[in-house]
This record gives C-alpha cells, structure tokens and sequence, in this order.
C-alpha cells in the first residue's frame, strides 16, 4: 500500500509538471482525488490494515493527498501568472510612439464673417432673431407690402410650395414675425439663408445668405441708420471707411437707400476692384414703411423704425478675395483650408 501511495505521488508529480491549463489540471484531480480517484480507491483498502499500519499508512495517505492539494495550487497560480504574463505582452503600450494627429474641422468662410457681423451688432446692443426658411407667402411678401401683382415679385421670385407657403426670399418674414411678438424698442438682426430662382453662375445662386436688420423705437430717424451702418462698417472694414447714400426704392422702406462703401482697396481713387468708381455696393436700407409697421400693430404716430440688408455671399467674396461664389458651396477642402 505504501508503494502504491509513493507511486500515486511520483505521477501526480509528473502529471502536475506537465499541465498546461486549468481543465487539465482538474483532470488530473478527479483523477486523483476524485470519488473514484486513485487515492481513495487506496484509502477505501485501508480496512485491510492491521492496526499497526494503519495509522502509518494513513498518515501517508494524508500527506500524499496535502502535497497533490498543494501542487494543484502551486500550478494553478502559476499558470494564472503566466497568463497574466502573455496577456500584458500582447496588450502592451508603447507609450512613446509617435501620435496621430487628428484631422481638426475650420469655420466655413461664411461663418467667420458671419461671427464677425453679429459680434458688432450685439456690441451695439442688438439681438439676433432666427424664423422658418419655409415661410408663409404672407410674412415673405404679403406683409412687407408686396401683393401678389407687386412686380417686386419677379426681381425676388422664389420657390413656391404652394400657393400660400414658399422658401422665403429674403429674412425680413423674421423680423415681421418679431414685430408681430415683441413690442418696442425692438433692435434685431436676422441672419440667414433665403433663396431665390435665380440661375446659378459666378455671382449668383438659388440659395445665399442674407443678414437684415431692423431698429423700432420712439424718434428713430435716417440719422439713426446711418449712424449704425457708419459705426457698422468702419469696424469691418476700418476707420477710413466712407459711406455713401443713392437713393432707391424698396416696397417695404420709405425711404429707401443703397448703400455703398469707400473701395477697401484704393480708399475711393478708384481702381480694378471697384471698376473705377471708388466705391463698392454693398446694401440696401431704408425707414421701415408706415404701411409695414401698422399691419404689425405698431403706432405710426408714436414709432418709427429702419431696415437694412446685406448679402453675406457677396461681403465674404471681397473679404477674402473670391470671384466665384460657387466655390463657397464645393466643401473642397483645397480652397477651404486657405482660410
Ligand atoms: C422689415 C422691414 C424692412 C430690409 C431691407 C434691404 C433694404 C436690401 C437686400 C438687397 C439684396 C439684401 O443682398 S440682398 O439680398 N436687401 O436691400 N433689405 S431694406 O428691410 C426690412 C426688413 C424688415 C420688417
């Protein structure tokens, strides 16, 4: 019996040297010390013993079961080190390997100029008033004093939806409806995209950006308005910069002025950019027609107002220099990664 204990020790040596996972070596102790495992089938004899043996025999039994416990334990951290081991190597960081830089997003030339336009006019103490691009014909045209047989309806045709809703074609419909909410002093601007059903080239495209303004308080004058675009442009385009009134005529201002500023490039001499006359178009305002802010509910005895609108398309493209606006809609990253 004492052979057979030894020799159940020798191979759980051996066996336990050669295994190499955790299923193994549970193989290796239901074999061993299982219910039908060697060991206990050696105790199981033990009733044979006279009883001088048996407790030299079972003490052996006991130490040859602590030692198969031990060994099991000892192989089984080993083999978890190991693990842990190949696991580290596998996943291991080399912390000094150069980085990949990841491609970072610019504002679009429209935004920058855009940012720049609503920061002065919210330092002069305007707010800025979004609307729907999908615009009742009522707030585009109707309410701005443009009826259906106005022939302001042609130089601003637009897409129609219907016969009561169209893509708006100017942002004024915004400030209709923040008249129509708010009660004066009412000092907003409301950039935006509009759209008209125009053909697309160089200068022009069936969807731009339009910034409009519009200031109603008690006593506002011409000189109100042309102080704030005063104020408004020399901060865009420096102190030198000269403004100029030509009379017009909108529907919704009387009355009505484009206005032009001192060519940025000559200082007024008159050169290649502004084709010899010293000066660049670039909006159109006016005093808010009595028509307009009565269908509003506004007292024409008590307020007056003015407007004005710009193009952002066309401030952007002498800004930075572009002669074709198609390039501001491509996303082609050659031309954008300029700015
Ligand atoms: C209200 C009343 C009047 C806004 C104005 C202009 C003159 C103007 C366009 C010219 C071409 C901009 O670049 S463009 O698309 N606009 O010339 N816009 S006065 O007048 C308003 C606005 C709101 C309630």
């Amino acid at each position: 019996m004492k052979e057979q204990l030894l020799a159940t020790k020798e191979k759980a040596k051996e066996a336990l040297a050669g295994a190499g996972s955790l299923a193994e070596l549970e193989d290796i102790r239901i074999a061993l010390l299982g219910k039908k495992g060697e060991l206990t089938a050696v105790l199981r004899g033990m009733g044979a013993l006279s009883a001088e043996e048996r407790p030299v025999i079972g003490q052996l039994a006991n130490e040859v079961r602590s030692f198969i416990e031990g060994g099991i334990e000892e192989k089984k951290a080993s083999l978890a080190s190991a693990a842990r081991e190949a696991k580290l190597k596998e996943e291991r960081l080399d912390v000094t390997m150069k980085g990949r830089m990841p491609v970072l997003g610019k504002k679009h030339p429209l935004n920058i100029v855009l940012d720049e336009v609503k920061d002065i006019f919210v330092g002069m103490g305007f707010s800025i008033a979004e609307g729907p691009e999908v615009e009742y014909d009522y707030y585009n045209f109707e309410a701005l004093n443009i009826p259906k047989d106005h022939p302001a309806r042609d130089t601003q045709d637009t897409f129609y939806i219907n016969d009561n809703v169209v893509l708006r074609s100017q942002t004024s419909s915004v400030q209709i409806r923040v008249m129509e909410n708010q009660k004066p002093p009412i000092r907003v601007i409301a950039p935006g995209r509009v759209y008209r059903s125009d053909a697309v080239d160089a200068t022009h495209s069936p969807v731009f950006h339009q910034i409009e303004g519009l200031v109603v308080d008690k006593g506002i004058t011409m000189g109100d308005l042309k102080g704030t675009l005063e104020t408004f442009m020399k901060t865009l385009y420096g102190n030198d910069a000269v403004l100029r009134f030509r009379p017009h005529h909108f529907p919704f201002t009387e009355p009505s002025a484009e206005v032009d500023v001192s060519c940025f490039v000559c200082g007024g001499k008159g050169c290649r950019v502004c084709k010899g006359e010293g000066f660049i178009e670039l909006l159109g305002a006016g005093m808010v027609h009595p028509k307009v802010l009565e269908r509003c509910g506004i007292d024409t005895s008590v307020y007056s107002g003015f407007a004005f609108g710009l193009g952002l398309e066309r401030i952007v493209m002498r800004r930075m220099n572009i002669d074709d606006m198609r390039l501001l809609y491509e996303n082609d990253l050659r031309f954008l990664n300029q700015f």
